[in-house]
């Protein structure tokens, strides 16, 4: 069956409250026009930063049913793109599901969201950390922060004491190990401005984008950069113009939620960022 529009399958948490994972991924791909399919890895009551008392229920045991049935269906998709995972088992699940679903070449996204600040999510350990790095071998495009790339790598996290030449070194060791294209976030060589670098083997190009850096620490902005940058590619964008359309959209829903004051761990308002978005992709 031919498809018109383009089709992304992602695989992360359902964190019902706190805007992140799936709750960002499904309508900021959904509203630039991809059909998303999606795989919930866990349902938890909020995400794991700065809330207490959550409930965690892991979908493990459903995932190769539901993929059994869409083998059946023969489904295909253009894009791949993980985020959070629930255990080291939905590692190993995943990286089957990419041979599954990967015969027509679709772009594979792994955002190994993991860790920020220097500090693994607390649902984590060095063996999770590992297997991110067998997932990430396996993608076209990585997604990583500066935390995560250090963990993928084994290497030391640098904190804020990082140089440009550090940058693109990390850059190629993260594509040495797999995927073509590479994009770090949380990049800034100013005080005041924050953004992106993206490296391209097959182009052997390195880009970068920056906006202002808005101070503070605003939950579920890894994720909505990736699903906007994945957004981006699935709209046509090079991967050059992609990194500057999801810095400018992620720094318009943090500017919108400084603005309104309101509690950075419920996330940052992506919704009426979502008009200047599609105007960005030529949508509107
Ligand atoms: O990628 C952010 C994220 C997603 N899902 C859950 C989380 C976090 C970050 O803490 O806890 C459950």
């Amino acid at each position: 069956m031919t498809r018109q529009q383009k089709r992304a399958l992602t695989i992360q948490d359902i964190s019902c409250v706190g805007r992140c994972s799936l709750t960002v991924a499904l309508p900021i791909l959904s509203a630039t026009g991809v059909e998303t399919v999606i795989l919930p890895t866990a349902i938890l009551s909020t995400h794991t930063g700065g809330f207490t008392g959550y409930t965690f229920r892991d979908l493990t045991e459903d995932i190769d049913p539901i993929c059994a049935h869409w083998k059946e269906l023969a489904l295909e998709a253009d894009a791949l793109y993980t985020g959070y995972l629930g255990s080291r088992q939905q590692q190993q699940q995943i990286a089957r599901i990419f041979d599954d679903f990967g015969a027509n070449g679709p772009l594979i996204l792994v955002d190994p969201a993991m860790a920020d600040a220097g500090q693994l999510y607390p649902a984590f350990d060095a063996e999770f950390a590992h297997g991110m790095t067998n997932l990430v071998a396996k993608a076209s495009l990585t997604v990583p922060n500066i935390t995560e790339a250090s963990l993928v790598l084994e290497k030391d996290y640098p904190g804020d004491d990082y140089d440009q030449a550090w940058v693109e070194q990390t850059l190629k060791e993260l594509s040495a190990l797999g995927p073509g294209q590479v994009v770090l976030t949380g990049v800034s060589f100013e005080e005041d401005k924050l953004g992106a670098a993206a490296y391209d083997r097959a182009l052997n190009t390195v880009e970068y984008y920056f906006t202002e850096r808005i101070p503070g620490y605003f939950h579920g902005t890894g994720d909505i950069y990736s699903s906007t940058l994945l957004a981006a590619l699935l709209n046509d964008k090079s991967l050059a113009e992609a990194i500057g359309i999801a810095c400018e959209f992620t720094v318009g829903a943090i500017r919108r939620t400084v603005a309104a004051g309101t509690e950075p761990r419920y996330g940052v308002d992506f919704e009426n960022e979502i008009g200047a978005l599609l105007q960005r992709l030529g949508k509107l």
